[in-house]
């Protein structure tokens, strides 16, 4: 696979270039924050070429010819749920065939095998069970810990979480964050290490409505991922989209979790720009006071492994395309490959002050998570070996990649393999045995 050339100076040659984006592209090259007009050009333009040789020019910018995986496993320790999401295939009512959900015995197995492998994190999201207690979560987390000591627990997405705070008497209606306060407090003690990006889906009320009404919306999934970042706890974020989504929707997506970026780098003391920046098309009550804080920059420094000891802000962007099958929205056809490719770009344009774009192989496939590594992803995930939230093309939920082959994918696509841990500090092993650069 040929690399597309990150040269500015001349715009691309490439039949039907788009002079629209030039300006975009100035914008660029100086480092300079995007706006939801420009979002809108690169996701209308008929040149995507020109956007994913843009996107690729920042993500080189920020990571050379760097591409991250990390040996991770996946644990869905239940798929009991209380919510029906029009998008979500995974969940099971109690009773309905194929409902789970994992004892502590189950759990310490997962535990066990994830040490001895030498992976580096457990991925932990299940359903909103009503009939667990608040002591199941802790009690799981203590005896990860106990049994896999060496293995990060990236655990319960924001939805989850307002779920515990729920589950154990401690929300509160007019002060939501002081409960899950207490639940992220209660978590960390146990052994959580940072939170994965789920629940997110897209940050608007017109498609909350649509497609997954009863669960929280855009402001209650901000302040869960504000209260982790102020616990110092690194988070992760998505966009779900494809589905009743319109383009526009997710531009607004970006410009939310942009803002929220630039308030977690403002509190660690990252310098910013423009203190004056209004997220234009966003309404006043999702406006956040905080710097422009853009790390797109030649020279501008990441949150890296050394920020790691004061963590507190997003790590990474996973787009997630919607796969239709066995949801209620199966009717819905789904996004396809250049709209996924485009999406990643854009994503990685847009979202200037994030450190990481995952293209996560498993909803992307390995073929197009190469391609997405040449149009502003970093980051193609893991070994993962059991998933179950999706199965793409009739996949089971046994779906296990090995290292050779993300390696092989990587190098194939003209990157460097490097493996990871959970917040992005760069592994070495020998054979099982591993450890993070400090
Ligand atoms: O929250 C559910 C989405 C998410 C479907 O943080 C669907 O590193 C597509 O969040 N089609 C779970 N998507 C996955 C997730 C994730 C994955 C990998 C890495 C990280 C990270 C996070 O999957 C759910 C929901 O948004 N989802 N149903 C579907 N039919």
């Amino acid at each position: 696979m040929t690399t597309l050339a990150p040269s500015l100076e001349s715009p691309s040659r490439l039949p039907g270039a788009d002079p629209a984006l030039e300006p975009i592209a100035r914008k660029v090259e100086q480092g300079q924050r995007l706006s939801i007009d420009d979002g809108r050009t690169l996701y209308h333009t008929p040149d995507i070429w020109r956007v994913l040789e843009l996107a690729d020019l920042v993500r080189r910018r920020m990571h050379g010819d760097v591409a991250y995986y990390n040996i991770n496993r996946h644990l869905n320790y239940s798929n009991v749920c209380a919510l029906s999401c029009k998008f979500c295939e995974f969940y099971r009512k109690a009773g309905q065939e194929g409902e789970y959900t994992r004892d502590l015995d189950y759990v310490k197995e997962e535990g066990r095998k994830a040490q001895s492998i030498g992976a580096t994190e457990l991925h932990i999201v299940g359903g909103l069970n009503p009939y667990l207690p608040f002591e199941y979560y802790t009690d799981m987390l203590r005896a990860l810990r106990e049994v896999a000591p060496d293995v990060h627990l990236k655990a319960f997405t924001a939805v989850e979480l307002v779920h515990l705070a729920r589950i154990a008497k401690v929300y509160k209606r007019n002060d939501p964050k002081s409960g899950v306060r207490w639940v992220l407090q209660q978590l960390k003690e146990a052994g959580l290490g940072s939170l994965p990006g789920g629940g997110a889906e897209v940050f608007d009320e017109r498609v909350h409505k649509e497609a997954f009404k009863t669960k929280i919306g855009a402001h209650e999934w901000l302040d869960v991922h504000l209260v982790a970042h102020e616990l110092g706890l690194n988070t992760n974020c998505t966009m779900l989209y494809g589905h009743v989504d319109q383009r526009e929707e997710r531009l607004r997506h970006m410009e939310i979790l942009r803002r929220s970026q630039d308030q977690a780098l403002d509190r660690l003391g990252y310098v910013g720009e423009d203190s004056a920046y209004i997220a234009r098309d966003i309404p006043e009550s999702q406006q956040i006071t905080a710097p422009v804080i853009t790390l797109n920059k030649d020279g501008a420094t990441l949150p890296s492994p050394s920020m790691s000891d004061k963590g507190g802000y997003y790590q990474t962007i996973t787009p997630l395309p919607f796969f239709p099958d066995g949801s209620a929205l199966e009717h819905l056809p789904g996004p396809a490959g250049l709209e996924n490719l485009r999406t990643i770009a854009v994503t990685r344009l847009m979202l200037d002050n994030f450190p990481h774009v995952k293209a996560f192989w498993i909803m992307q496939t390995l073929p197009m998570a190469q391609l997405m590594l040449e149009a502003g992803a970093d980051d193609i995930d893991g070994t993962v070996v059991w998933y179950d939230i999706t199965k793409v093309g009739g996949a089971s939920t046994h779906q296990e990649t090995t290292v050779t082959d993300l390696k092989n994918a990587i190098q194939e696509a003209g990157f460097t393999p490097v493996e990871r841990d959970t917040v992005y500090r760069r592994v070495t092993r020998d054979g099982n045995t591993w450890r993070a650069e400090s």
